[in-house]
């Protein structure tokens, strides 16, 4: 009860706040971009996890702002990244419950309005749960392409997508869930899974990211497999804004 509450003003009172979380290409190990984390500092409780106060604000109504917030202050935080050679990506996660919303598609477009800028590429990350009504995911994922948006599916290989969806999957990334990726050099059907998924977003025509790399050695198993790009705490761990500036002038 509590937690709903105070979830209620925590924009307004300055108590959300974007982190970044390095995602670099395998094939050089340059920054391709981060994936933006939203955190929330509670006078109260400390940092509470996403994790917890999302599923809140999905039962309560209050995730469309949250997400609208999230939007804005990563793609404006984002333009003040410095320049590297292309464009750097900025992936914000986008709620199952707010796939289908037939205004999804102009939140976006008010945000890219707002704050687009030809130096960074927007990602929006969908989990392949949120596909489960899929004419209108589709639909609306299609119109937020249209903007010049990038679609990439989050934690794939453990919803329910079938492979019909890859008929006209309005998409262009997968991202290989961190519970293959974690298990990759220990158990060899993660190991297939993580290959399969790579062939399969190859032969589609769409890029891989791997997620949860916390060691070299998966790292160098993730390039093997043909992995485009990867993130996790061996790169870097979500951090906020000043200090994910300073990773990028050190790596670019
Ligand atoms: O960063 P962390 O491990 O705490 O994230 C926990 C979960 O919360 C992850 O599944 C992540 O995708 C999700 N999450 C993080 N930031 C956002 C956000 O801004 N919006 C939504 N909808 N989910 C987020
Ligand atoms: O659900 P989503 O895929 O968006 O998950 C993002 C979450 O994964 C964040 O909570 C982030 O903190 C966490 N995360 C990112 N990198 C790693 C990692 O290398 N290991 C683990 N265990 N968690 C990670
Ligand atoms: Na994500
Ligand atoms: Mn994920």
């Amino acid at each position: 009860w509590d937690l709903e509450m105070q979830l209620g003003g925590a924009i307004e009172r300055g108590e959300m706040a974007m982190h970044y979380q390095p995602q670099v290409r395998l094939s050089d190990l340059r920054p391709v971009g981060a994936e933006a984390l939203m955190r929330w500092n509670s006078p109260s409780r400390g940092v509470v996890s996403p994790a917890v106060f999302i599923p809140v604000a999905e039962r309560t109504g209050q995730i469309k702002k949250l997400t609208v917030w999230a939007l804005n202050t990563a793609l404006r935080q984002a333009s003040l990244w410095p320049a590297g050679d292309a464009p750097l990506t900025v992936s914000v996660n986008l709620p199952g419950t707010l796939a289908t919303q037939p205004d999804l598609p102009e939140l976006v477009e008010d945000a890219l309005k707002l704050w687009g800028c030809d130096r960074v590429q927007l990602v929006l990350e969908v989990t392949e749960g949120s596909l489960m009504d899929s004419e209108r995911a589709f639909a609306a994922l299609a119109r937020i392409r249209a903007l010049g948006a990038k679609i990439s599916i989050d934690d794939f290989g453990t919803g329910y997508s079938c492979l019909a969806y890859f008929r006209n999957l309005p998409a262009d990334e997968l991202k290989v869930d961190r519970s293959f990726v974690s298990s990759i050099l220990t158990d060899p059907a993660s190991a297939d899974i993580a290959q399969l998924i790579v062939d399969l977003a190859h032969r589609f025509g769409l890029s891989v990211a791997g997620e949860g790399v916390e060691d070299a050695a998966t790292l160098h198993a993730l390039t093997q497999l043909g992995c485009d790009t990867a993130q996790g705490f061996l790169l870097g761990k979500a951090m906020p804004l000043p200090q994910f500036q300073r990773w990028l002038m050190g790596a670019v």
